[in-house]
């Protein structure tokens, strides 16, 4: 019998509305209690808040399992909120067969074909963002740019007809706030969950999807005997999923980061070509996806902590992008840092499979900002909206400055 240490343990509500709406004096709590941490609130909850720990248990997948869900909830005791993702909340080997198809259609590869229409696109629309600001004195980003934008360029690669496309803000709300407790902001989401739930698994069928886009990809390899037949609408539902409020808040996040650092901005400006880093920053300093949990397979260890089978484990994004211990000055948003190493897109076989795509949508956003806006201000005070696990602004009122 190895010895293993005692675990410390706090008793904080990561879902209490003071740590949703400033999560950051939570974060530091966490990671000084211990490299592990038992939070006592929620039942055979275990959380990691530092990088070194956090980035060790989405690397290790044997041990720590996504099947049983990424949530709080351990659905090898209690039901899915939903019917699991066949890639999210999937394990080896069903992850590694969709997983690899997915991956092909969001290559690097496949997306340097929708770059042009994606910058053109952002250049359109921080130009309607500029006349707006001029005419009205200030925008809301967020609903002018950081909500429209995702949901116009992602939505047209998966090949989704134009209307009707208010529910995927609404769906991803939902899977999101599934991902905590049941609590009113999963109450709240929810109550639309019929309607909202009918109009996406209908969307994922394939006469609703255009011909050659992501979507229908995705049939055209079950066609080829790469994936079953019927796994197909819910590959597609993961497009659907995870394809628009994460990246709406990534971009939404990155306008607040820059807005709040005029030198930052300013030097953004001075070289557009920094879009890239920028947004990586952004990613860093205000992560959007603020956790995702995975499940002990077997009694373990994390860093001489024991670990139980059917223990929760807490992946504390957000706060590994920020630790001390892994990150000069973490605090500080520096867009010529480099930010690489950061998780929030995880890490490991669930690393986030439409990296590029998201990737892309930030640089081109921020870029055609750089390039057409001398400088941006704040309007007025933002508001947020809360979500069990996003990092999410309901408004951003900006003033843009043209060149
Ligand atoms: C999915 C899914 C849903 C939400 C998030 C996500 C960040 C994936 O349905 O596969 O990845």
């Amino acid at each position: 019998m190895t010895e293993t240490l005692v675990t410390p343990e706090l008793d904080i509500d990561p879902y209490a509305e003071a740590n949703l709406i400033d999560p950051y004096p939570m974060h530091q709590r966490i990671r000084d209690a211990g490299p592990v941490v038992r939070l006592t609130r929620y039942p055979r909850l275990l959380a990691c808040a530092r990088h070194a720990e956090a980035h060790a248990v989405l690397s290790n997948h044997v041990d720590f399992i996504s099947g049983a869900g990424v949530g709080l909830s351990n659905f090898n005791l209690e039901p899915p909120f939903r019917p699991k993702s066949l890639i999210l909340e999937a394990d080896p080997p069903l992850h590694t067969q969709n997983r690899a198809v997915l991956s092909r259609i969001l290559s690097p590869k496949a997306v340097l074909q929708i770059r042009a229409t994606f910058t053109a696109v952002a250049e359109a629309m921080v130009e309607r963002c500029v006349a707006e600001s001029l005419a009205q004195g200030s925008i809301d980003a967020i609903a002018a740019l950081a909500q429209p934008y995702p949901l116009k360029v992602f939505p047209d690669a998966v090949g989704l007809e134009p209307e009707g496309r208010e529910n995927l803000l609404l769906y991803g709300d939902m899977v999101f706030n599934s991902m905590g407790p049941r609590n009113a902001l999963l109450a709240k989401s929810a109550e639309r969950m019929a309607p909202v739930t009918d109009w996406i698994m209908r969307h994922c069928q394939r006469d609703h999807l255009r011909p050659g886009g992501f979507g229908d990809q995705i049939y055209q390899a079950a066609d080829a005997g790469e994936i079953e037949a019927a796994h197909a609408p819910m590959l597609v539902r993961s497009f659907l999923s995870a394809g628009v409020d994460t990246t709406v808040n990534g971009i939404g996040n990155a306008l607040f980061a820059l807005a709040q650092h005029p030198q930052e901005y300013a030097r953004l400006h001075a070289d557009p070509g920094l879009a890239r880093s920028a947004f990586e920053e952004a990613l860093r300093w205000e992560t959007a996806t603020q956790t995702f949990f995975r499940t002990a397979a077997r009694d373990c260890q994390i860093a001489g902590h024991a670990v139980a089978e059917n223990d929760k484990l807490l992946c504390m994004l957000a706060s590994a992008n920020r630790d001390p211990r892994r990150w000069t000055d973490p605090d500080r948003y520096d867009i010529t840092r480099r930010a690489s190493g950061h998780i929030a897109m995880g890490t490991g076989i669930h690393g986030c499979v439409g990296q590029v795509v998201a990737r892309l949508e930030g640089e081109v956003v921020l870029a055609a900002l750089a390039r057409r806006v001398a400088r941006i201000e704040v309007a007025g005070p933002h508001t947020r909206r809360l979500n069990n696990t996003l990092r999410a602004l309901q408004t951003l009122p900006l003033r843009l400055i043209p060149v």
